[in-house]
């Protein structure tokens, strides 16, 4: 049985069984503190990555917290129906993390100190990634076949709405936020020493020596695939099917070929081109 009850808000739709319209209007109006730190993604584009990254820049390097609280814990989804408690419960600096489109959390940021970190993947990658979540996701509808999925994602009809509108939105805060870094899935993967000096910098906590080396080491594919706290399995079986799949499936930049077909690709590149013309920022996929 599925769980793919559906909460339309705002013409998108987000999962029902974590969304609630009172959680989402709890999102729109949330109150921002300068202190915060929120991670702003489109899904499958390298948020629990980042979530683990702002954690171990925020802890020195020390591994402690995040081998021992789960990352939507130490880390919730703002729009989420139990981030309320948790983030009034929380003293100090919090790291808020968000799937919603720039256009729901306008005006609750307008004016904000928060800092703002906003991730982006190729979305070729994020198609695929996202399709095999479908299968193993039951709170998200049956994807069926690739091709089918891929209309879907193209049209922007699956779950927390388009990736073009997500990151042209996102992306045109540039300048506009006080406090915004924008990074792609792409440069930390190929870059996570650089990365992580950009990222702790912008979080005014520059890591030096072994902070950084034990910070990269600990979010490594490999070192979050078997960390319980970042890797899903603590999800029952009945949200997460984990015979269908694993959510840290692969990993890789421009995995996308071993999926897509030519004519695939044809329709990807004219809906990027159209969708993606007047996107104020390039990335290091195009
Ligand atoms: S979600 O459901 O929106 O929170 O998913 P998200 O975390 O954004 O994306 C999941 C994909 O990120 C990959 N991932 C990583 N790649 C490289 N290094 C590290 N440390 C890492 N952690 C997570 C994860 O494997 C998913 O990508 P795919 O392509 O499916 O493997």
């Amino acid at each position: 049985a599925r769980l793919d009850v559906t909460e339309t808000f705002h013409h998108i739709s987000f999962p029902g069984h974590i969304h609630t319209q009172d959680s989402l209007n709890y999102a729109l109006h949330f109150q921002f503190q300068d202190r915060d730190t929120v991670i702003a993604t489109y899904p499958k584009s390298g948020t629990t990555w980042m979530q683990e990254i702002v954690t171990l820049v925020k802890n020195r390097g020390d591994p402690q917290l995040s081998k021992t609280v789960p990352n939507w814990a130490r880390a919730p989804w703002l729009e989420q129906h139990y981030s309320a408690k948790l983030l009034e419960a929380t003293q100090g600096h919090r790291i808020i993390t968000t799937h919603l489109p720039y256009n729901l959390l306008a005006s609750a940021l307008q004016g904000s100190k928060a800092k703002v970190i906003y991730v982006a993947r190729n979305p070729k990658d994020v198609a695929v990634s996202y399709y095999h979540f479908h299968k193993m996701a039951k709170f998200l509808p049956e994807p069926n076949s690739f091709d089918e999925f891929l209309d879907s994602f193209l049209e922007g009809s699956v779950s927390y709405g388009s990736w073009f509108d997500h990151v042209k939105g996102w992306t045109s805060q540039a300048g506009v936020l006080a406090n915004v870094l924008y990074i792609s899935y792409e440069e930390m993967w190929l870059d996570l020493q650089g990365s992580m000096e950009r990222i702790s910098s912008f979080l005014q906590c520059p890591l030096v020596g072994e902070e950084l080396t034990n910070s990269m080491r600990h979010c490594s594919f490999s070192s979050m695939r078997d960390n319980a706290m970042v890797n899903y399995t603590l999800i029952p079986k009945e949200i997460m099917d984990h015979s269908k799949g694993k959510f840290m499936r692969k990993g890789k930049i421009g995995d996308w070929r071993n999926t897509f077909t030519e004519e695939q690709i044809g329709l990807f590149d004219t809906v990027y081109s159209y969708q993606m013309q007047d996107c104020p920022l390039t990335f290091m996929w195009e």
